[in-house]
């Protein structure tokens, strides 16, 4: 519990044995709940997990967004936190998003990595990619974010159905934020976190097919968006 709310938090996981059993040891002892959300992996990531405390979920429908989904529908917090199960995102600034959330009023918020990249975690080739897809969706619908790549944000579970992101791949972390952004009865916030090298395994990001999907996802968002402006214009 955190000030009277209790904390749930998200981690999708894929083949991450050598990961998830460094993380969850890690984390906070005021986070009530810890949801693993597996989708076939072929390792150990499910045992480890279970051993480690967590609860696991497994997701028959392969991809990042799909996972995600459904452990943030099925978590019971009241504020629910994702990230990766990988250990490349700092486990210590849980406590700041969650003050964030109850002593600044905001409902969404999100980690960005840009100004701390430990390691050359993120290589400049996805820095690149990340900026450029960055500067597109803040042109696009007029918002404001550093890292649109970001996976780890933390929300009021209240507002969940309001933001409704459907991507089943890689696009999931952009388009939570863009929707979250775009609702004026959402209170959103992008703060500074370090990012690190993975603790070991693979990378599940494939650079060509994610990078497309992502472009995709964002141009599908962005058609919807102007349909329902000029609905509204047009119904005035
Ligand atoms: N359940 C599930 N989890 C996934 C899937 N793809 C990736 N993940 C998890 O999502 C998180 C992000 O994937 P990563 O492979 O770390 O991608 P990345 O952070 O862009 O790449 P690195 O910087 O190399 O770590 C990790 O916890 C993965 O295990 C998937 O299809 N299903
Ligand atoms: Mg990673």
């Amino acid at each position: 519990m955190f000030k009277g709310n209790k904390i749930s938090l998200v981690i999708p996981a894929f083949n991450e044995q050598e990961c998830i059993g460094t993380l969850l040891p890690g984390i906070p002892g005021f986070v009530d709940e810890v949801i693993v959300v597996d989708n076939g992996s072929t390792d150990k990531t499910a045992e480890i997990s279970k051993l480690n405390g967590a609860s696991v979920i497994y997701e028959k429908r392969r991809g990042y967004g799909v996972s995600l989904k459904t452990g943030i529908l099925t978590a019971q917090g009241d504020i629910i936190i994702c990230l990766d199960a990988d250990g490349s995102y700092p486990l210590t600034v849980i406590e700041d998003f969650l003050k964030l959330l109850t002593d600044n009023e905001y409902d969404f918020i999100s980690g960005q990595r840009i100004n701390l990249n430990i390691n050359n975690a993120m290589p400049l080739i996805n820095r690149i990619g990340n900026k450029i897809i960055s500067c597109l969706i803040n042109l696009f619908f007029g918002i404001h974010l550093k890292d649109s790549q970001s996976g780890m944000w933390a929300l009021k579970r209240e507002i969940f159905n309001k933001i409704a992101p459907a991507s089943p791949g890689m696009g999931f972390s952009q388009e939570i934020k863009i929707r979250a952004w775009l609702n004026p009865d959402i209170a959103c916030y992008e703060t500074n976190i370090p990012y690190d090298r993975r603790l070991g395994g693979r990378s599940k990001f494939n650079r060509i097919q994610d990078s497309v999907t992502i472009l995709y996802d964002v141009f599908y968002i962005l058609k919807e968006h102007y349909g329902l402006l000029q609905y509204k214009k047009n119904n005035l």
